[in-house]
Parts: structure tokens; C-alpha cells; sequence
């Protein structure tokens, strides 16, 4: 299997050194794609044996797509040049891959982290985004944002990147479920970061909140729609209660009643809509699921001809 790492960076020369050279002594052909980094990071990089490429954008998420382009290996690895994630784990997350049980595999850190790693701020965020994540897609990840994972050339080359900063983990993760691949994740070892971070937790964890959310209606559109038409039943609910109370007590709510009506209607029409939604998006994945299985039968056959 042919694999090519992929680390993108920023200022990162307190760590890329050490990056780099745990992948090349594997053996591991490594490209380094730099967002213009203004200290030693390139130059370091190029020593230690990476291939080194100058983004023509800006942003993590931009270079990964970019990198995504450039490469055309089996496997690719993605891993942050800060020093937080061991490359002597790589086995770790390759394994399922060659066993061929998954396309996609992320490395979670919440199995093993050093004290530091993450700052309080850090894991609230993460726990809270990882939750509304399992809410929003039913789907059981404990660490979407991983920085640490390697995908098939299937779903690198498939995976639609459009947002250019750090929203860049979640689309990857929801593309991967979106497009029918198999995900699964690994437990790895997490450490504190060389240098300083380049997130801002406020305002990227707000962006990456906002891009769960806003998949969720191109991915997973009944989800979506059950959420409305949950929140419309109960509104009528509430208010439908509150007519039928005061009906008893002879006081008559006309418009209210009326509102109540339209709520239920509306929130039926949507449950209605989710459950047509829902039963469209799973047959589209199953269909790419089926025709990618008869791919590979093809390919298979062509082989042993
Ligand atoms: N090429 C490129 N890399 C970036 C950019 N911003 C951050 N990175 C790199 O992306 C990786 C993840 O960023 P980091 O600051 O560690 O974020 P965190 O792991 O979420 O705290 C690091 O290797 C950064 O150097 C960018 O604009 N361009
Ligand atoms: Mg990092």
C-alpha cells in the first residue's frame, strides 16, 4: 500500500523537525503543504526529507484540499506539524484500512491525553460539538475534529472541501458519512502542542458549530426536518392545551385555536417531508455504496484478466 503524509503548516519550526523525521524513518513519503510560514518551518521540513509546497490560498482547510489534488497515493495521512500526535501511531489508524474494514480512520484522543493537551476551554468545545454532532447525524463519533487521521484514495479524491479554515475536520468527517464510506476511529495518544495553537476557540468552534448545522441540512436533510416539525407539534401542543383548559373554564380562544391547527399541520407536513427526505437520502447512499461495490467487482476482474 502506497501512503503519503500530508502535514499542513503555519510557523510550526519548534515541531515540524521531529514530525517529519518520525515519518521518513518509517519510511513514508511526506508532503508538506505551508501556508507561508515566516520562520524556519520550510526549510526544516525540506532538511529532515518532506516534499514542500507553498499553499496558493489561505487557511488549514484550503491546504488540505490542495494537498488533496497534488497527491495520488492508496492512503493519505493527515496529521498536524505541531508535535501533538505521535507518528509512530500511524499503524494504528493504516490497520483497519489494509484489513479493508474502513475507508476512513481518525485517531481519538480522548483515549489518551496528556494534562495540557487540551485547555479547559478546548474540551468543553470539543465535547459540546462532538455531542451536537451524535445529536444532528446519529452517528457514534467521540472525536470529529481529530487532527490525526488517514483516509483511502477514495474518499481524499471524493470529499468535497469547501470551507477554508478549521471546519476542514468536520467536513471531512461528514462528507466521508454523507458519501456512504465506512469511518471508524482508533484510540491514539494526544500530547501538548509545540509552538502556539492556531485556533481560536471562540470564533473557529463557533465556524465548525455552524458547519455541523449547515451540512446537516445538505446531509442528512430529514434530521432537519424532524428537528422544525418536532419544534412546531410542541408549540401547538402547548398552545392547544391552553385553548382546550379555558374552553372548559367558557372562555373561547378563536385565533389561538386556529394558530393551533396550523402548528400541528405544519409540524405533521414536516415530519411528513423528514420521513420522505430520510428514505430518498438513505437510498442515495445505498446506491453509492452499490456501485462502488460493483466497481471494485469490475476492477477485480480486469485484474485477473
Ligand atoms: N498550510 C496551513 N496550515 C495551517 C494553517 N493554519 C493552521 N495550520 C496548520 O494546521 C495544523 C493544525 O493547526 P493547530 O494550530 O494545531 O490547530 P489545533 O490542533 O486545532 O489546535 C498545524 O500544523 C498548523 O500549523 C494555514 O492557514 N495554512
Ligand atoms: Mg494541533
Amino acid at each position: 500500500m502506497d501512503v503519503t503524509v500530508v502535514i499542513p503548516t503555519l510557523n510550526e519550526e519548534e515541531a515540524i523537525g521531529e514530525v517529519v523525521e518520525g515519518f521518513v524513518r518509517q519510511g513514508y513519503r511526506v508532503l508538506v503543504i505551508d501556508g507561508n510560514s515566516q520562520d524556519r518551518t520550510r526549510e526544516i521540513a525540506r532538511e529532515k526529507g518532506a516534499e514542500v509546497v507553498i499553499q496558493s490560498g489561505k487557511g488549514k482547510g484550503q491546504a488540505v484540499a490542495e494537498a488533496f489534488e497534488i497527491v495520488n497515493s492508496d492512503v493519505v495521512v493527515l496529521i498536524d506539524g505541531d508535535g501533538s500526535y505521535l507518528p509512530d501511531e500511524v499503524e494504528k489508524l493504516l490497520k483497519p484500512i489494509k484489513k479493508g474494514i474502513a475507508d476512513h480512520v481518525v485517531g481519538n484522543r480522548f483515549a489518551n491525553y496528556e494534562k495540557g493537551a487540551f485547555t479547559r476551554l478546548n474540551l468543553f468545545g470539543n465535547k459540546i460539538l462532538n455531542f451536537f454532532f451524535r445529536l444532528a447525524y446519529g452517528y457514534e463519533l467521540r472525536d470529529i475534529l481529530s487532527g490525526y487521521r488517514a483516509m483511502t484514495r477514495d474518499v481524499y479524491k471524493n470529499v468535497d472541501l469547501k470551507k477554508p479554515g478549521f471546519e476542514v475536520e468536520t467536513e471531512l468527517t461528514v462528507e466521508t458519512i454523507a458519501k456512504g464510506f465506512r469511518i471508524m476511529e482508533v484510540p491514539i495518544t494526544y500530547l501538548k502542542r509545540g509552538g502556539k495553537t492556531k485556533l481560536n476557540p471562540l470564533k473557529d468552534g463557533f465556524r465548525i458549530g455552524k458547519t455541523i448545522y449547515e451540512l446537516l441540512s445538505r446531509y442528512s436533510p430529514a434530521r432537519y426536518l424532524y428537528f422544525f416539525g418536532f419544534g412546531f407539534i410542541v408549540a401547538g401542543l402547548i398552545s392547544g392545551c391552553y385553548v382546550v383548559i379555558e374552553w372548559f373554564a367558557r372562555v373561547t380562544h378563536f385565533l389561538l385555536a386556529i394558530l393551533t391547527a396550523l402548528f400541528i399541520i405544519t409540524g405533521v407536513q414536516l415530519l411528513m417531508f423528514g420521513l420522505i427526505a430520510d428514505f430518498i437520502f438513505r437510498s442515495n447512499v445505498e446506491f453509492r455504496k452499490e456501485i462502488r461495490r460493483l466497481r471494485e467487482a469490475i476492477e477485480g476482474e480486469g485484474k485477473r484478466d
